[in-house]
């Protein structure tokens, strides 16, 4: 594949990132005070247009190396046994944005995160009921969304191991938070894949295919690898890295979001996740000073965690921020881990405050 990478920029965002930045849309930070994301402030990432699916005409395939390949329609699927799971799920490219000299792409700053409750059938129940031979090395997953990148047409395909799609809390889904899926998120039917970054959960599904090689399609073979240099194969990205944010605290200024709070006790209320483990310690800074933050119980194995910490804020300009460490024993850095991409920022938020 003649790949043409674009070049990395180093200061102002450009038109194109801005118009990326348009269409696609991030959690306000606020939002982090829900369990559960409202579907219309979960986050979104579109690579391609949204694709006109008709729910009664749509089928699922199921194909390739299965000795049952066969159709599926939403009605059999929805009359199939049911499967929820509540899932923190993050964009690869989260805190891109904030990364120099950057990759131009998406210019999440830190937004590019959500909890959802999926529910559908378990990939590992139509992967049985097709047969899938003990040959096969990847199954692959195909969206009904086609475009270019770096030059190359395709459609949005991703392949997992079948030992990693045949995990129960993989599921295929056709609701989200209780209400049927929505078209920006993946309707009529979306792969969920949890502990992964997102790019793992492909929206739009039409084909399923069972393949005996390693699937080389663009979004798998180039995209979504981490390379410390242009050009390098490098390593692919998987689970999502331990991570944590917090609700800014006080009122923001309307343009450069700076914020503004009163002196005195403030509550700090945040959320942490990891995809390599349970989040086993927050910590919050104020000004440098790490103290550790009240972890409360764990909201199930795939989602975020909620965290509060108490702050006596004296007057004065002030910054915040918060890392969390995982069951693996990661902590998230100080500064951004390397990447030409600018994939896997798990770097600890700051937040710019003035006490008054
Ligand atoms: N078919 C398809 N699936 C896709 C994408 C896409 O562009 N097309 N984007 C992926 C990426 S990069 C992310 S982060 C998640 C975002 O899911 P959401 O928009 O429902 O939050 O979907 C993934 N699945
Ligand atoms: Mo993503």
């Amino acid at each position: 594949m003649a790949e043409k990478r674009r070049a990395p920029i180093v200061g102002r965002y450009t038109q194109e990132e801005v118009a990326l930045a348009t269409r696609n849309s991030g959690m306000p930070l606020e939002a982090l005070r829900y369990d559960l994301t409202p579907a219309g402030l979960h986050y979104l990432l579109i690579h391609f247009d949204i694709p006109a699916l008709e729910t009664a005409s749509w089928m699922l395939r199921i194909e390739g190396l299965a000795s049952r390949p066969r159709d599926f329609g939403l009605e059999e699927l929805r009359r199939m046994p049911s499967r929820t799971v509540r899932m923190t799920m993050e964009c690869a490219g989260n805190g891109r944005g904030q990364t120099s000299p950057r990759y131009p792409s998406m210019p999440w700053m830190e937004e590019g995160v959500s909890t959802a409750e999926w529910t559908g059938v378990s990939l590992s129940i139509l992967l049985n009921e097709s047969k899938i031979k003990p040959s096969v090395r990847e199954i692959v997953f195909h969206g009904a969304d086609r475009g270019f990148d770096r030059g190359i047409e395709h459609s949005y395909s991703r392949s997992l191991t079948p030992e990693e799609a045949m995990r129960d809390d993989v599921v295929l889904a056709y609701a989200m938070n209780g209400a049927p899926l929505l078209p920006q998120h993946g309707a009529p039917l979306r792969l969920v894949v949890p502990d992964w970054y997102g790019m793992a959960s492909v929206k739009w599904l039409e084909r399923i295919e069972a393949i005996d090689g390693a699937f080389d399609g663009v979004q798998q073979a180039l995209s979504y690898h981490f390379r410390s240099v242009a050009g390098e194969k490098g390593m692919p990205c998987t689970r999502m890295r331990v991570n944590s944010l917090m609700v800014p605290p006080g009122i923001p200024d309307y343009f450069g979001r700076r914020r503004t709070v009163e002196a005195g006790m403030v509550e700090l209320l945040g959320r942490a996740w990891s995809g390599d483990g349970e989040v086993k310690r927050v910590e919050v800074a104020v000004d440098g000073a790490w103290q550790d933050a009240k972890l409360e119980a764990s909201a199930g194995p795939h989602a975020w965690r909620r965290w509060t910490a108490r702050w006596l804020a004296a007057k004065g300009a002030h910054e915040l921020r918060c890392r969390a460490t995982d069951a693996s024993g990661a902590v998230q850095p100080l500064e951004p881990p390397w990447d030409v991409t600018g994939f896997g920022n798990n770097a600890a938020q700051k937040v710019e405050v003035t006490v008054r």
